[in-house]
């Protein structure tokens, strides 16, 4: 091939002059429109279609090369996907954002300004979907055959304005203009039976057969993302299932005499993947999430299936050694009687066939303890919905019940606790038990959090089935989260230890012995201030608030939930502004508390704690006897994108929960990669942080697990702290009068109220004094710039175990048993 041939090619990387050139023809033949015309909206979709020519390129390789190698996969199902932007991303991971960069500005345009018009991707929530987005770029980068299924929402997680103080829901609408990234596959749609009767026949040979005759039939139309891989060499896909009506009428339920019911039991099949649930961390326990989650479940398994059976025809022996299917969290769990009934009732495999089929292809992550966010279901609603599957249900329970009689004979009490299904007034489905019973690999997300899952939540079943129940520390993907959303510092750690970190991010370790070297300090921290200085113009131009880059920029960002404590780090503003307003010269470095977070629309106290912040922050940013030692900054709509400015900011990451209740955690991961210093709990994967960056490099406070377990069991009285710290009753008592909220007293005072009358069930008030103190030592700390940097530095370099890398690796060895598959051209 000689050398212009070679450079038509689309797979070769392209140079400057042909990206400008790709994006040129976009604009004109794809948006029809030209250079003068263009608005930064037509150079982002431009851009994004140059670089999807060769994307799709790699998509097109990646899927041959796995066909060819006939390779096992991974399917991740996952009911959120929280992907962000793609643009940066897919431009670091193809090497080409110098490039890309280059060329737009020959064309007059800047980057940065096109990459702000790219409407994020927020299908998910808050840490669940992130972990997912994070561990499909890691599996495309270590070239491993993975496939993510999901839903494709038409509105994700709601848009946050701010109005007078108060979070506002408006809906999100990313698709509204289009999605460059995203292909339509109607080749490949699958269609999804729903409601309806079962029938029972008796075969030939006697054996009973089941015949599910569905109330109605939607059908699921596949988008497929592509996902670049770092370096660009595998390109998997995310699948993500769109609900639509079918053109199927249902003549069975009809003929039956069902048409009356047929009619009732028609669900719009569009409102199906409408809208993304907003709730994190709480079972909402609606009909159509149930339908949601059977949906791109059926949908998934049916693609799956057929995928198989291109290569293996109708013979079932080696399907679960092609396939596993990763459970994120219960809300697929239901993909495992779904499995069974096509295994039993369409494969007619006998029962402990495709039970052992089943159970060799299924592995379970649990995310929480939290009893609210642990999935039951009314069986009756089951039996409403997917009738079939409430009697596979209780088949694999009736089996699973005489094997628990012979480890405890005769023992109701165990049984009535391991069982499925939940008696009581209704009688429920309990998703977390079928997840357990159905899959090979349970596993919690950080070494504590999957102690307490053995300990707390399963430990009959770890005693059952010992080994089954495993820790996988989570992890997040560098690429994204360092060399995107921080490129100053990318390129500083580039030139002091060499380029190939993001792939192995342990190499981070070498930037230890610079941690006391006075001219890296001084360059990590001029990075730092820069960084700074970006977000303080942000700030500036989003809330007109005008913040010092000298003082500490102390962030909290996550989904508002009682547990994760927002209200103790407001509290611990509002004792500081007392200190000030009663010694004016109370010694103190000036300090920026920023948060983001978002609260589901109908968690009312998440919702006060957000306008508390917010009245307080009103109130000591306008007040001059504060002389601008304290800031207080809500900025609005906390989604990736603000998240990829603010973690580059950060100084100090605050990681507040109660101890055991925040399972891993991973933003404390972002920040301590990106330099924050960590103010936490010994919960989730801070305890791994913590060891991993050493005593001296965090601040840790507060009571640990077994100190919280103790207190419950004595009996904890919030009051006597209140009684006996003058300075949380004055911050309680601040909360009920009108200083904060003129004119309206007690508009802040269900936060008082749930901390003393509701019993302060994630003990705030006991940890209040401990966290007061661990402030006070960030304070002193900071004042002594080499120590700062030192520590700084050394949070960077010490973060190698939380690349999403190392995650997945745990995952290949220990659950999936995957090899990688290079992609020949
Ligand atoms: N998590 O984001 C969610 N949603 C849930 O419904 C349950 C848990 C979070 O998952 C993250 C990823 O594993 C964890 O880091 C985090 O602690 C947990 O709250």
């Amino acid at each position: 091939m000689n050398a212009k041939a070679a450079k038509t090619q689309p797979s070769s990387p392209l140079d400057k002059a042909e990206f400008k050139a790709a994006i040129v023809k976009h604009l004109h033949c794809t948006l029809g429109t030209d250079e003068n015309k263009a608005n930064n909206h037509a150079w982002w979709k431009a851009t994004c279609a140059a670089i999807q020519a060769q994307v799709l390129e790699g998509l097109r390789k990646t899927q041959k090369s796995h066909y060819f190698n006939d390779t096992r996969a991974v399917h991740y199902f996952s009911a959120e996907f929280l992907m962000g932007r793609l643009l940066s991303n897919n431009l670091q991971n193809l090497g080409l954002f110098d490039v890309a960069s280059g060329a737009l500005k020959e064309l007059g345009v800047e980057i940065t300004d096109i990459m702000e018009e790219e409407p994020d991707m927020a299908l998910g929530n808050g840490g669940l979907g992130r972990l997912a987005a994070c561990f499909i770029d890691s599996l495309a980068t270590m070239e491993l055959p993975a496939i993510g299924y999901g839903i494709h929402y038409e509105h994700g997680l709601f848009r946050q304005e701010i109005k007078s103080g108060a979070q506002i829901e408006r809906p999100d609408s990313w698709r509204d203009y289009g999605n460059p990234w995203e292909i339509c596959r109607p080749e490949s749609i699958q269609e999804v039976p729903l409601f309806g009767y079962v029938e029972t026949k008796y075969g030939e040979s006697g054996r009973i057969q089941k015949e599910w005759h569905p109330g109605s039939i939607v059908k699921g139309i596949p988008w497929d993302i592509p996902v670049v891989g770092y370096e660009g060499k595998t390109v998997n896909v995310l699948r993500l299932w769109q609900s639509d009506s079918s053109d199927y009428f249902n003549w069975d339920v009809f003929n039956a005499g069902g048409y009356v019911d047929a009619q009732r039991e028609n669900v719009q099949a569009e409102t199906i993947s409408k809208v993304l649930y907003p709730n994190d961390e709480t079972e909402a326990g609606k009909e159509l999430r149930l339908i949601q989650q059977y949906f791109f479940c059926s949908c998934s398994l049916k693609d799956i299936i057929r995928r198989y059976k291109r290569a293996h025809g109708d013979d079932w022996s080696r399907f679960a050694d092609q396939v596993v299917i990763q459970l994120n969290d219960t809300h697929p769990a239901i993909a495992i009687p779904e499995l069974m009934r096509i295994l039993v009732d369409r494969a007619e495999l006998d029962w402990d066939q495709a039970w052992g089929i089943s159970t060799k292809v299924f592995a379970y992550t649990n995310h929480t303890l939290l009893p609210e966010a642990l999935e039951k279901w009314p069986a009756r609603m089951i039996e409403k919905i997917l009738p079939r599957h409430l009697e596979i249900i209780y088949e694999i329970n009736h089996r699973f019940m005489a094997e628990v009689d012979k480890k405890w004979p005769s023992d109701n009490r165990i049984k009535a606790k391991l069982s499925i299904i939940e008696e009581g007034n209704e009688k429920m489905v309990r998703m977390g038990h079928l997840s357990v019973i159905g899959s090979f690999a349970v596993n919690g997300v950080a070494e504590m959090h999957s102690r307490l899952v053995k300990s707390d939540l399963f430990p009959e079943f770890d005693a059952l089935w010992p080994g089954k129940l495993t820790n996988v520390t989570n992890g997040i993907t560098p690429r994204r989260w360092l060399k995107a959303c921080n490129p100053e510092l990318s390129k500083l750690i580039d030139k002091k230890i060499g380029s190939d970190w993001p792939k192995d991010l342990y190499k981070l370790e070498a930037l230890e012995k610079y941690a006391d070297n006075k001219a890296f300090q001084k360059q990590f921290m001029q990075v730092k201030l820069n960084n700074k200085q970006l977000l303080a113009d942000e700030i500036r131009e989003s809330l007109d608030i005008e913040v010092d880059v000298n003082a500490i920029f102390d962030v909290q960002i996550k989904r508002l939930h009682e547990y994760k404590r927002q209200h103790l780090n407001l509290l611990h503003i509002m004792a500081l502004y007392r200190r000030l307003l009663e010694n004016p010269d109370y010694d103190m470095v000036p300090r920026v508390f920023i948060f983001g977070a978002k609260a589901a629309p109908g968690y009312k106290l998440a919702k006060d704690i957000i306008y508390a912040i917010n009245k307080v922050a009103d109130k000591i940013n306008n007040d001059p006897r504060v002389n601008n030692k304290i800031k207080v900054v809500f900025l609005p709509n906390y989604r990736v994108s603000l998240a990829e400015k603010m973690i580059p900011a950060s100084d100090v990451s605050e990681q507040i929960s109660t101890a055991g209740k925040e399972a891993s955690g991973t933003g404390n991961m972002k920040l301590a990669l990106n330099g924050a210093i960590t103010v936490g709990t010994l919960d989730g994967a801070n305890v791994e942080i913590a060891e991993e960056v050493g005593d001296d490099n965090i601040f840790i406070f507060g009571l640990t697990v077994e100190e919280v377990h103790e207190l419950k069991e004595k009996g904890y009285k919030p009051y006597d702290y209140y009684y006996r710290d003058p300075e949380i009753k004055a911050v309680l008592d601040w909360l009920e009068t009108d200083y904060f909220t003129p004119g309206k007293p007690g508009a802040l005072v269900s936060i008082k109220q749930s901390l003393l009358d509701h019993g302060d069930q994630y003990m705030v008030l006991a940890d209040f004094r401990s966290y007061c103190d661990a402030q006070i030592a960030i304070d002193e700390a900071y004042r002594d710039k080499a120590r700062w940097a030192k520590m700084a530095i050394i949070n960077t370099a010490k973060m190698g175990k939380f690349t999403s890398d190392r995650s997945i690796k745990d995952y290949v060895e220990r659950i999936w048993k995957l090899s990688p598959c290079k992609i020949e051209n």
